[in-house]
C-alpha cells in the first residue's frame, strides 16, 4: 500500500502517487521549470520540508498544506500493464469533431445546421472518417454557443429539428458511421426550467445547484468571480463558466437521476456515446472551501484543487456507466482539463469502468506559456509529452490523440505563426495524430490546413470568453490595442470560423454573412480544390486514414528511437505482421537523417523528391520490407 505523504516525504514519494504526479507535472508546465529535474536524483530525494524552507519567501505553508492534502486524497494506483489489449470499435475509429454552427449552412441564414451536416456526410466518408463528435445542438440561449443548455431534449431552432437529427442518424447508419454527442451536465443554462424554478423560490430545484449566503473565493474560467448574486433570493449561485452557466450539484441524487435520464433519452435515439464536457469538475469538495490563493495565481483560476478530481468523481461516473452507458454499450470520452497522465489512467483503465477516454490538455502549450500569449509553440515539447504518455499507456489504457478543437487557436498557427510552412506542417501534424497509438480526433478544417484567422478588431469576435477577457484587461488598465492583441493570441474564435468548402464567397459555407466571418486563404484552403489536387493536405490525410485501417498503426506496439536527438522524432509501430517507421523533422530548419532507408520502403511523405537532409517539418512514413 502506498504511504501517506507528509512534510518529511520526498519529491519522489509525491511523484509516485497519481495526483502527486499530475500536480507536480502541472506545476512544471505552469512555471516552465525544466522537466529533467523530475528525473534528477538530487531533486527527487529532496524533502518537502526542505522545499518549504527554500521557498519560504515565495510560498506560504498553506500552499504546501493544500498540495499535501490533495495528494493524500487519492492513494489508489493504476493497475500495472497486462496483455492482451481488449479490442473495441472506438480504438480503431478515426473521429471528426463538428462545430455545427460553423460547419455548413443549408438554409442560408448564416448559421450552420443539421441539414448542412447531412449534406457533407459523403465528404467525411470519402476522407475515411468513422465517427463524428457534434458540439452541442440542444436548445440554448447561446451565451456560450450551446454549452449553456436550456432543454436537453430539444434541438436549437437555428440548427433544425429533432426530425433532422433522426434523419442524420439514419444517414450515418447507411454509411456505417458512428456519432457521439456533447453531454454538458456540469452546468445548465440559467434559462433551464430547473434554474428558473430555483430563482422563483422552489427549494427542491435550488438543491439542484449551489446557492449560498456567502460566496467563496473561486474564480470563473471566463473571468471574474465564480458566483453571481441574485437579489430576489439574497443568495449567490456558483457558475464556473459564464454568467449564464450554473453548476449542478451532483451530490444531490436527484440531479444524478436527471442526468441518467438525459443520457438514456439520447442513447435510445441511437447515438453511440458522448463526449462529456468538463466532466471532471462535477464533484466539488464538501462545503466548497476557499481555494489556496497561490495555487490560484499559478494556474490562473482559484479553487480548482477543490473540484478538478473531486471526492466522488469516480463513484458518480461509475454509477452512470453501470446504470446507463453499459446496457447500451455506449462509448464515453471525458473532457478533463487539469487531469494529467496518471489521473487519466485512473479514470480510463478498462478494469475501472469509469469512462473510455479522456481529453487532457497538457500538450497544448509549451511549458511556461499560456494560451493568451503570443509565442511560438515548441514541437519538441509535444514529442516529450507524447513519448511519456505513449510509454505509460499500456494495454489497459488508451489515449485520445488531438491537437485542434473548438476551444483553442489552430495548432499549426501556434507553431508557425506566419504560415511559411503551412502545407508540410499540417501534413506532419496529421501524420503524427494518425500514426501514434490511440484514437485520433480531427477537428473540422484540419484536413485542409485551416489556420488562425486574421481578425482585425474586437467587433469581429463572438466568443463570450474573449469578450469577458477583453473587458477584464481593460478594467485592469490595459490599453485597447494591447488587450485586443492578448485576446487575439488565445481566442477560441480562431477555430470557429466557417468551414471552407470551395473558393466562393464565405467559402461555400453560406451565401449570407456568417455569424462569425473568416478571412483566410480561399484559393487552396478549401475542400473542393484539395479533393482534386493529388498532393493536398486533404488527400495526404485521406491516404493516412486508409493506411491506418486494420494495420499495425492501430494496435501495434510503439517504440521510440533516438529520443535524445533534438528536433527529430522517430518511432516504430509494430505487430506480428508488419512494421512501420515514422521519422519527423520537428523544426523549420534542415535536420540530419538518422534512419537508414535500405530496410524500408517509403509509403508516404509530405515532401516530394529525395533530399540528403530532412526538409523543414518533413514527415516520412516507411514500411519494413519483407
Ligand atoms: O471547455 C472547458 C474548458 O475548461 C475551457 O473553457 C477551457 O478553459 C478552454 O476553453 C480550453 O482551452 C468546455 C467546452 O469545450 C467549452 O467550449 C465550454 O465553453 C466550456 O466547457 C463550458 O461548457
Ligand atoms: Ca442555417
Amino acid at each position: 500500500m502506498s504511504q501517506k505523504i507528509n512534510y518529511q516525504s520526498k519529491i519522489k514519494d509525491v511523484l509516485a502517487l497519481p495526483i502527486g504526479h499530475d500536480v507536480l507535472n502541472r506545476l512544471f508546465i505552469q512555471t516552465g521549470l525544466p522537466f529533467f529535474l523530475l528525473k534528477n536524483p538530487l531533486f527527487l530525494n529532496t524533502k518537502i520540508k526542505t522545499l518549504m524552507r527554500l521557498t519560504k519567501k515565495q510560498l506560504p505553508v498553506s500552499f504546501y498544506r493544500t498540495v499535501v492534502n490533495l495528494v493524500n486524497s487519492t492513494l489508489e494506483q493504476p493497475l500495472e500493464d497486462q496483455p492482451p489489449i481488449v479490442k473495441a470499435w472506438w480504438k480503431e475509429a478515426v473521429f471528426y469533431q463538428i462545430y455545427p454552427r460553423s460547419f455548413m449552412d443549408i438554409n442560408h441564414d448564416g448559421i450552420g445546421d443539421i441539414q448542412g451536416i447531412i449534406s457533407k456526410l459523403d465528404v467525411l466518408k470519402d476522407l475515411g472518417i468513422d465517427g463524428l463528435w457534434l458540439s452541442p445542438i440542444y436548445d440554448s440561449p447561446n451565451d456560450d454557443n450551446g454549452y449553456d443548455i436550456r432543454n436537453y431534449h430539444e434541438i436549437l431552432a437555428d440548427f433544425g429539428t429533432m426530425a433532422d437529427v433522426e434523419e442524420l442518424l439514419v444517414e450515418l447508419k447507411k454509411r456505417d458511421m458512428k456519432i457521439i454527442m456533447d453531454l454538458v451536465v456540469n452546468h445548465t443554462s440559467d434559462e433551464h426550467p430547473w434554474f428558473q424554478a430555483a430563482l422563483a423560490g422552489d427549494k427542491e430545484k435550488q438543491g439542484y445547484y449551489f446557492f449560498r449566503k456567502q460566496p467563496n473565493n473561486w474564480t470563473s474560467f471566463f473571468s471574474g468571480p465564480a458566483w453571481k448574486y441574485f437579489e430576489e433570493l439574497d443568495l449567490y449561485a456558483l457558475k464556473l463558466f459564464s454568467d449564464k452557466q450554473f453548476d449542478l450539484n451532483w451530490d444531490n441524487p436527484q440531479v444524478r437521476q436527471e442526468v441518467a435520464d438525459i443520457v438514456s433519452f439520447w442513447l435510445d435515439k441511437g447515438i453511440d456515446g458522448f463526449r462529456m464536457d468538463v466532466i471532471n469538475y462535477i464533484s466539488k469538495a464538501p462545503g466548497l472551501p476557499d481555494g489556496q490563493e497561490d495555487i490560484g495565481k499559478l494556474i490562473g483560476f482559484t479553487g480548482m484543487e477543490h473540484y478538478f478530481y473531486g471526492p466522488n468523481l469516480q463513484t458518480y461516473l461509475q454509477e452512470l456507466r453501470r446504470d446507463v452507458f453499459k446496457p447500451y454499450q455506449a462509448f464515453s470520452v471525458g473532457e478533463t482539463p487539469g487531469i494529467g497522465m496518471q489521473l487519466s489512467k485512473l479514470l480510463t483503465g478498462d478494469y475501472q469502468q469509469t469512462m473510455d477516454l479522456t481529453f487532457s490538455f497538457d500538450h497544448l502549450e509549451t511549458p511556461g506559456h499560456v494560451r493568451f500569449e503570443d509565442y511560438e509553440y515548441d514541437l519538441e515539447f509535444y514529442k516529450y509529452y507524447m513519448t511519456e504518455n505513449q510509454k505509460a499507456f499500456g494495454n489497459h489504457y488508451w489515449m485520445s490523440l488531438f491537437v485542434d478543437n473548438h476551444d483553442n487557436p489552430r495548432f499549426i498557427s501556434k507553431i508557425d505563426k506566419y504560415h511559411r510552412h503551412r502545407d508540410v506542417l499540417a501534413k506532419a501534424v496529421n501524420l503524427i495524430l494518425l500514426t501514434l497509438r490511440g484514437t485520433p480526433f480531427l477537428y473540422q478544417g484540419q484536413e485542409i490546413g485551416m489556420t488562425n484567422n486574421d481578425f482585425e478588431t474586437m467587433d469581429e469576435l463572438r466568443d463570450v470568453e474573449s469578450l469577458n477577457k477583453y473587458q477584464e484587461l481593460l478594467d485592469q488598465g490595459v490599453s485597447k490595442d494591447e488587450a485586443f492583441q492578448t485576446v487575439l493570441s488565445g481566442t477560441r474564435d480562431h477555430a470557429r470560423t466557417p468551414m471552407q468548402w470551395n473558393n466562393q464567397r464565405f467559402g461555400g459555407f453560406s451565401t449570407t454573412t456568417p455569424w462569425l466571418v473568416g478571412d483566410q486563404d480561399l484559393q487552396s484552403t478549401n475542400v473542393d480544390y484539395q479533393q482534386k489536387e493529388p498532393h493536398s493536405i486533404y488527400n495526404f490525410t485521406k491516404q493516412l486514414i486508409a493506411l491506418r485501417k486494420d494495420s499495425a498503426l492501430v494496435y501495434g506496439d510503439v517504440e521510440f528511437l533516438h529520443e535524445k536527438t533534438k528536433g527529430l522524432w522517430v518511432y516504430k509501430r509494430t505487430d506480428e505482421t508488419e512494421e512501420f517507421l515514422i521519422e519527423i523533422n520537428l523544426t523549420a530548419t534542415y535536420q540530419q537523417r538518422k534512419v537508414m532507408n535500405e530496410d524500408y520502403e517509403l509509403v508516404l511523405s509530405n515532401v516530394r523528391g529525395q533530399h540528403p537532409q530532412l526538409q523543414p517539418y518533413q514527415a516520412n512514413l516507411y514500411r519494413r520490407l519483407p
